[in-house]
């Protein structure tokens, strides 16, 4: 991330931002993020000077218990998701103004069945779910939401709000309410006794603790091809393009199945290890692990998929890997109206832990390769991955390719000196 930060110009190119540094802010451009909790740029840059630890005290008993002021016309609601309507009010809202590509082309579309899965995450607060609704018309106009989560950076664990899913409608833009809204879920945290939070944004902002670049794999080259996602590489043809990205049918690994009840324990433990060495990681416990990687009863649609490798000799469990379901809605075209994409989640393996560090990478290798496999069996057009974990192991083998998007990683009211992380995946051999 250093380097990222000193070298603009590359950085400007994979944010998308425009060259020579038209676009490009520094702190004191930010109006808004110059007031918050966050370090600057420059300080970033000095790494080694950095004390992990808080930027202010909170004095919790002199937040303010009421809603920050809105603007005319418009008013604070609290959502309630519990309630099937407002959930698809929610999802409306983000189907038709959440995040889209640069030229516009693609747009998420998080199902109801995600967001209630996303949203109501053990120990969730209805508070934390934040709605702006048009005072007459009562419609909703923007949302951004929080979850708990306890996050580990290096040593110390702390309890933070997941901020996620800041959207305004599109003709509100440019006014000033994403502060406002920010205002807000933070006094609301507050409120908690939560005084840190993370959160992830595509467009650089002050300042990442780290970042990530999003990598592709195609699984339905030609789909993807039509839509214009994937260009048909100079000397190559569209044969030759669905000829690499073929699969076979069937997964290869000796004892993969999908993950069961009866093995909560051990894959909890095999992640819980896994994750220690990484230098920033949310902690599972047993109810959090259960939630993230077991569909909900009743939800109307699929979410995550998650798989163990079972040893079929001494039936210990040896291996893990998940990924979940996020469509795109493919703006305006004649055939097609959406991409299903399969986003890689959470993996672990006991390779890890070898001594001979060389084993770990052949294994995720063989693991991802049945990921994949299993993408393709559940429909998926493509597997998205980040540079994080120890992704850059299998990326290229498994024919991804580099998006053109970054993922930057926030912390709030906390400075911790940039992480290793994308690119540079912690302890890799
Ligand atoms: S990331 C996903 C964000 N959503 C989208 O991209 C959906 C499509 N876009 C929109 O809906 C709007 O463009 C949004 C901005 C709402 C994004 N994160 O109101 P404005 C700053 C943080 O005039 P708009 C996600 O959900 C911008 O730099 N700040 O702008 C995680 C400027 O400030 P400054 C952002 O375009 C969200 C100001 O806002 C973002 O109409 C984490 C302009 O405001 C952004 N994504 O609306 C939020 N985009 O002048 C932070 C713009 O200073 C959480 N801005 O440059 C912080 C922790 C809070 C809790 C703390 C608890 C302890």
């Amino acid at each position: 991330i250093e380097d990222m930060l000193r070298k603009l110009s590359m950085n400007e190119m994979l944010t998308g931002l425009a060259p020579q540094g038209k676009n490009v802010k520094d702190m004191a451009s930010h109006q808004f993020w110059k007031t918050q909790p966050v370090p600057s740029f420059d300080e970033m840059l000095e790494k080694d000077k950095i004390v992990d630890g808080p930027i202010k005290e909170i004095d919790q008993t002199k937040v303010s218990k009421e809603p920050s002021e809105m603007y005319p016309g418009f008013k604070w609601v609290t959502m309630n998701l519990e309630d099937e309507k407002e959930l698809d009010e929610v999802y409306h809202l983000l189907s038709e103004h959440y995040v889209e590509d640069n030229e516009a082309m693609f747009r998420f579309r998080y199902s109801p069945s995600f967001l209630n899965w996303a949203l109501k995450a053990p120990g969730w607060k209805k508070e934390w779910h934040v709605g702006v609704r048009a005072e007459k018309s009562g419609k909703l106009l923007a949302f951004i939401s929080g979850i708990p989560m306890r996050l580990r950076v290096r040593d110390r664990v702390l309890n933070t709000s997941e901020i996620n899913f800041l959207c305004v409608h599109k003709k509100l833009r440019s006014k000033r309410l994403a502060p406002v809204l920010i205002k807000e879920i933070t006094r609301r945290c507050y409120v908690e006794g939560v005084f840190q939070a993370v959160y992830t944004v595509g467009s650089l902002l002050p300042t990442p603790v780290s970042t990530c670049r999003y990598y592709h794999r195609a699984i339905e080259w030609e789909k993807l091809h039509d839509v214009g996602f994937s260009p048909l590489p100079p000397n190559s043809t569209k044969q030759r393009q669905m000829v690499r990205y073929m699969l076979p049918q069937n997964t290869i690994q000796p004892g993969v199945r999908a993950l069961e009840p009866k093995d909560t324990e051990a894959v909890l433990d095999l992640l819980q290890r896994y994750l220690k060495r990484m230098d920033m990681a949310q902690e599972f416990n047993k109810e959090e692990f259960e939630h993230w990687f077991f569909n909900q009863k009743g939800a109307k649609e699929q979410v995550i998929w998650a798989y163990v490798v079972e040893d079929p000799d001494t039936k210990k469990i040896t291996d893990f890997f998940s990924f979940y379901n996020l469509e795109s809605t493919v703006i305006g075209h004649k055939k097609h109206s959406l991409i299903k994409a399969a986003y890689l989640f959470y993996y672990a393996t006991e390779k890890a832990f070898s001594d001979n560090k060389t084993v770990l990478k052949p294994r995720l290798n063989e693991l991802i390769k049945d990921a994949l496999i299993l993408a393709k069996q559940a429909d998926f057009d493509v597997f998205n991955a980040l540079t994080l974990l120890d992704n850059p192991l299998f990326l290229e083998d498994q024919k991804f390719g580099a998006g053109d998007g970054n993922l930057h990683y926030y912390l709030y009211n906390y400075r911790a000196a940039p992480l290793g992380g994308g690119i540079d995946a912690n302890n890799r051999p």
